[in-house]
């Protein structure tokens, strides 16, 4: 049965020891290697449906521009929980763990760029979607470049 002295202490562990987004942990480094993996897939996934529509390949979606384009300014911000101590590997250079204050530079950088796409989708102008799909897609590959093998 619960006590009211628990359901007090549940209370004040739920309002003080939540954080204000959940950040998943890991057991083993393979678990992060993982995790950075799948949520790089959902990020490609979003951004290159966005990416497609601006270069044409795929039709102009307004709907479908500001859905990928607004996931994939969320999903960035999902990775930073899969890159912490101790989890080197897969295709992430050392040097993430060695330049934290140069990773962490180029990865806000990229959400910053994320975000200016999605806030140009969410008007619905394909001129809008295609003036900052470059930039965010040039954020994406100067981290690419200096920490992806
Ligand atoms: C993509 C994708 C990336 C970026 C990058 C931009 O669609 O999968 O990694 O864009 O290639 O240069």
């Amino acid at each position: 049965m619960k006590t009211i002295a628990s359901l007090v202490l549940a209370a004040i562990a739920a309002t003080t020891a939540a954080p204000a987004l959940a950040q998943p942990q890991f057991a083993q480094p393979a678990d992060a290697i993982k995790y950075r993996q799948d949520t790089f897939k959902e990020l490609r996934d979003n951004f290159g449906r966005v990416g497609n529509i601006a270069s044409g390949k795929a039709p102009f979606d307004a709907r479908i521009a500001a859905d990928s384009a607004a996931a994939a300014a969320e999903i960035i911000r999902k990775l930073w929980a899969g890159f912490g101590p101790g989890t080197e590997g897969g295709k992430a250079r050392p040097a993430i763990w060695k330049e934290q204050d140069r990773f962490k530079e180029l990865a806000v950088k990229a959400e910053g760029e994320l975000d200016k796409l999605a806030a140009a989708a969410k008007t619905g102008s394909l001129d809008a979607i295609k003036a900052a799909i470059g930039p965010a897609a040039a954020s994406c590959k100067a981290c690419h470049d200096a920490y992806r093998n």
